[in-house]
């Protein structure tokens, strides 16, 4: 029989996200638990036709769930996480509480579903969606992994709202409506103007001068690439672009890999568009790939600083909302099933 679903964090922008990839990927299920804080609890929402009372998440939410998908934050996730587990059920978490936790898989469906082979429904068991800007980074950069071996990738994030949340992603239009019309800007979510501005990401600073965001990146891709040895780099800054993140990716590989042939290889790889018009200067955009599945690469091009075809520079964009979190975190339930 199809399994039972909880949603955690149904009200956020990925909690809602998830219901749609749900609903666009045929997904089965007998049954879904909309599941969200004290304050939205009592709320109807309406999915596939059928109305759901949105219920507090509480210790006993889990009794009867083959599938939790959580989305309400590392603190939310590190308390009823292994709850859920202990009810028998698979979660899949999207924060960033247990990705680094090495008994726990970190998966990206088209890059390394192997790690997640011991999971199996009916058991309970917890398996982590990576870091948005991992994911997406990931896509692209994996195919040619796989031809060449990255020794060293260099990453700049372009990061959109979306990845702060709703309320980030109402500021930025509340903030440009204000621009626009001479006021002040509101700050709440973030502490400077966003709108008409850029700024380095909003995630605490560490000692080594690296932002969390960026060692994100660093370490889920050692961890996802099962490869210690492979050096990675990062700049991570919040654009003021709705929901789709964007990425420059350098990369420096141990074996000789063209352009052409990793333009062909990216074009073959699932899940990945290749938008690369350089006689019309036509490139992947943020807005091009909002509201889609693939993640998209251009700017294909010989690093000229390298040894020829030992480096390659590649522009990415993903839809934060979709492939950075609710659909990555759907295929992982697929393949549960
Ligand atoms: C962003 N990736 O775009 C971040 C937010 O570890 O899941 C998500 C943080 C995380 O701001």
């Amino acid at each position: 029989t199809a399994p039972s679903l909880a949603i955690v964090g149904v009200t956020g922008a990925v909690g809602q996200e998830f219901l749609s990839v749900l609903s666009d990927r045929s997904f089965p299920y007998r049954s879904i638990k909309m599941l969200a804080s004290k304050r939205s609890a009592g709320r109807r929402l309406t999915f596939e036709d059928n109305e759901y009372v949105i219920e507090e998440l509480t210790p006993e939410s889990f009794h009867g769930v083959d599938i939790a998908l959580f989305s309400a934050g590392g603190s939310i996730s590190k308390e009823f996480g292994p709850i859920a587990v202990e009810c028998g059920a698979v979660v899949v978490d999207n924060s960033s509480a247990f990705r680094m936790d090495e008994n726990v898989p970190l998966v990206i469906p088209e890059v390394n579903p192997e790690a997640m082979a011991e999971v199996k429904l009916g058991k309970g068991g917890l398996i982590a969606n990576p870091n948005c800007s991992t994911i997406i980074c990931l896509m692209a950069a994996t195919p040619l992994h796989r031809r060449a071996k990255v020794l060293r990738m260099v990453v700049s994030t372009y990061q959109a709202a979306s990845g702060a949340g709703a309320a980030a992603m109402e500021e930025l239009e509340q903030q440009t409506r204000e621009v626009l019309e001479g006021k002040r800007p509101t700050c709440k979510i973030f502490s400077q103007q966003y709108a008409f501005n850029l700024f380095s990401h909003n995630a605490p600073v560490l000692s080594n001068g690296y932002n969390e965001e960026e060692m994100k990146l660093v370490k889920e891709t050692r961890k996802i690439w099962n490869d210690t040895n492979v050096k990675v780099t990062a700049t991570c800054i919040r654009v003021p672009v709705m929901r789709a993140h964007a990425e420059s990716i350098n990369l420096q590989f141990e074996m000789p890999l063209d352009e052409d042939t990793a333009r062909e290889i990216l074009k073959r790889a699932p899940g990945v568009v290749v938008i690369d018009d350089r006689n019309a200067n036509r490139f992947p955009t943020p807005l091009e790939v909002s509201n889609k599945d693939d993640v998209a690469v251009g700017r294909i091009r010989r690093d000229v600083s390298q040894d020829q075809n030992y480096g390659l520079d590649i522009f990415v964009c993903g839809d934060q909302i979709r492939k950075g979190a609710a659909l990555n975190a759907v295929q992982i339930a697929e393949m549960l099933l």
